[in-house]
Parts: structure tokens; sequence; C-alpha cells
């Protein structure tokens, strides 16, 4: 049956500008030893004129050169982002502008580390609803350095600059299985950005108008742990010795150990590309999936088992598994 929607096409983008972590000691008091030790993170990409449309731009074209699709067959485009370049236009929209893929309708999705997965398992369903041959674009892209509190040791150190992202087509053989997402809005304020906290002339809240990143790293990293780590080994369930790989959300070293512990699974099933990158959000787990067929350790159409797992703010995170 061909009715599984599948990745045709992967593409990445990152800023030029490389930061290590000697010099971020230059500006905050830490060292590459601490940032290493507790993260694995050993320098990220840092955007010093690109925006997140810039980047994302880069991956679209880029996914419509390797494909040789016209921009005309693209049915949508999605962009998962926490940073967009402004709330409206949408990213997606500068996108479709961009390429001039005039057919097709645009939107951001926002689920923080969480929005490649949300934006694909959207995308999925949003292709199912097709009865002839359709493409989709799904990005990830985040430029978190221009949120960042660059006073801040204990969150500057994590995050980069990058985008990201797939190109999908419906009717084939195989492709993405299945999917479960997930929210936990309860915990909400254990990772916040961007407020949006303007005044007007009858606002009388007096609230903190910081828009910078904050996380409690405590509590996410024992969501992380615990119910995603949950979430993750019944989802997987009685699949789990057919994955080859599983790509999480690349926000530290020490959750994948735990994570592979909980599940039994081999550390190096565990595909991990932060020690050049960072923490890049939603753009995280599509530039692993990107990278990782570029160095040949994945291919598309070599019919690999991958579980995608994103996991972050809202509290929001979700599992797909599906075929390559
Ligand atoms: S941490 O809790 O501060 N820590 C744990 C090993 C260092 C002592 C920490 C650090 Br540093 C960096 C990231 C996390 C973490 O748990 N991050 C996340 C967890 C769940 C969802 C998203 C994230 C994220 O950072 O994007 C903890």
């Amino acid at each position: 049956m061909a009715n599984y929607n599948r990745i045709i096409q992967v593409a990445h983008a990152v800023p030029e500008k490389i930061v290590t972590n000697e010099d971020l000691a230059q500006i905050v008091d830490t060292s590459d030893e601490w940032i290493y030790s507790r993260t694995g993170i050993k320098e990220r990409r840092i955007a010093q004129n690109e925006r997140t449309s810039d980047l994302c731009i880069k991956v679209a074209e880029d996914l419509l050169a390797k494909s040789q699709l016209s921009p005309e067959q693209i049915d949508f485009i999605l962009v998962a982002t926490m940073t967009p370049d402004y709330q409206s236009p949408s990213v997606a929209c500068q996108v479709q502008g961009a390429i001039r893929a005039n057919g097709a309708f645009a939107f951001d999705l926002s689920a923080a580390c969480a929005g490649f997965v949300y934006a694909l398992s959207t995308a999925d369903k949003l292709l199912k609803a097709k009865t002839e041959r359709s493409y989709g674009m799904v990005i990830g892209g985040e430029v978190l350095s221009r949120t960042l509190d660059w006073q801040d040791r204990s969150t500057c150190v994590l995050f980069g600059d990058a985008a990201a992202g797939v190109l999908l087509s419906n009717q084939s053989e195989y492709g993405i299985i299945r999917d479960r997402l997930f929210a936990d809005g309860n915990r909400a304020q254990a990772l916040t950005s961007g407020g949006c906290l303007t005044s007007s002339p009858f606002n009388t809240s007096n609230q903190d108008t910081s828009n910078y990143l904050k996380m409690n790293g405590r509590d996410i990293f024992d969501f992380a742990t615990r119910d995603v780590a949950k979430s993750l080994a019944e989802f997987v369930d009685t699949d789990l010795s057919d994955v080859d790989y599983f790509l999480l959300h690349q926000a530290n070293a020490r959750i994948l150990d735990k994570m592979s512990k909980k599940l039994g699974v081999e550390r190096d099933r565990f595909l991990q590309n932060m020690d050049r990158y960072g923490n890049t959000s939603a753009a995280s787990i599509p530039l692993l999936l990107s990278e990782k067929i570029a160095d040949h350790t994945l291919s598309l159409g070599k019919n690999q088992k991958l579980i995608l797992s994103g996991f972050g703010g809202g509290l929001a995170y979700g599992h797909i598994l599906l075929t390559l």
C-alpha cells in the first residue's frame, strides 16, 4: 500500500561564525571543562547578520535544488520556530515568497524544542488529506542567540543558531509510521522566552519586561529523564529492537546517557552532534538528520528505522517512528 508520507530530501544551513567554549570564557565566568562535562557542547554557530528567515530560505532553496522540484509543486511550507524575525509575517510566508512557491500555503508553528516533531506530525496529517501527488516542506529554524542574556553563564553557553528541514511527499511504500504528541502546560514556567510586554496607555500591570530566555535546568532535566523517557519507552514498546537510531532533541548529552539506560538501548544508537552546534531548539533534530545523511550514517531510501523525539518549552514533547 503506497499511502505513507516519506522524507525525500534533507538540508541544513548554519551561520559561518563558530564560537567555542574558550571564546565564551572571555565573555562570562565559565570554562571549556565546565561546559563540556555538563552538556557535551564544545562550540556553536552564532548569527552575525543572518536572521531566522535567511537560514530557513537557504534550507528551502537547497531542498528544491537537490530534489529538482519546481517551486510550484510545493503544496505547503511549515516552519517550526520560537525565534521568528517578526510575529507577522511568519517565517514560513517569508520562505514561500523567497522561493516563489506560489501555490503553497505557509504558517509557523510554535512548540519550542518539540517544534520540528510537532510540525512533521502536522505535515503528515496534511498530506494524508491529499489524493494527488503532493509535496510539503517542514523546516525548523532558530536564531536563539538574540534571545539570550549574554551575562548569564547558566544559559548563554547552551544554545546555538541553525536551520534545517525536510521535503515530504505522499503515496510512498514506506515513511512516517506513527506519532504521538504530548503537552504539560502546568509546567510552562520551567522554560520561558520572549514575553510580549510592551506597555499600552491602558495597561495597569507592572510585570517584568525581560524577554530573555530563562530555564530551570533541574526541573526540565527531570522532565526529560523521567516523563519524556517514560513516554518514549511506551511509544517504542514492541518496535524497540527494530529501531536502528534514535534522533533526540540535542539539549544535553547527559539526557541522552540517561535515556539510553532507561530504554536499555546501546548509547551509540543515540545520534549526537550537540558538541558542534549546542542546543538549536526546533532545528536540532532536522540538523542531526541532515548531517547524518551527509556523512552516510543514514541514507534516504535505505529502509533504516528511526525514532525522532522532541521535548522542551511548553512543556511540549512528542515522538515519531519512521522508515527513512
Ligand atoms: S542542568 O540541569 O543545568 N544540568 C543537568 C545535567 C547541568 C548540571 C541542564 C543543562 Br546545563 C542543560 C540542559 C538541561 C536540560 O535538561 N534541558 C532540556 C530538558 C528538557 C527539554 C529541553 C531542554 C533544553 O535545554 O532544551 C539541563
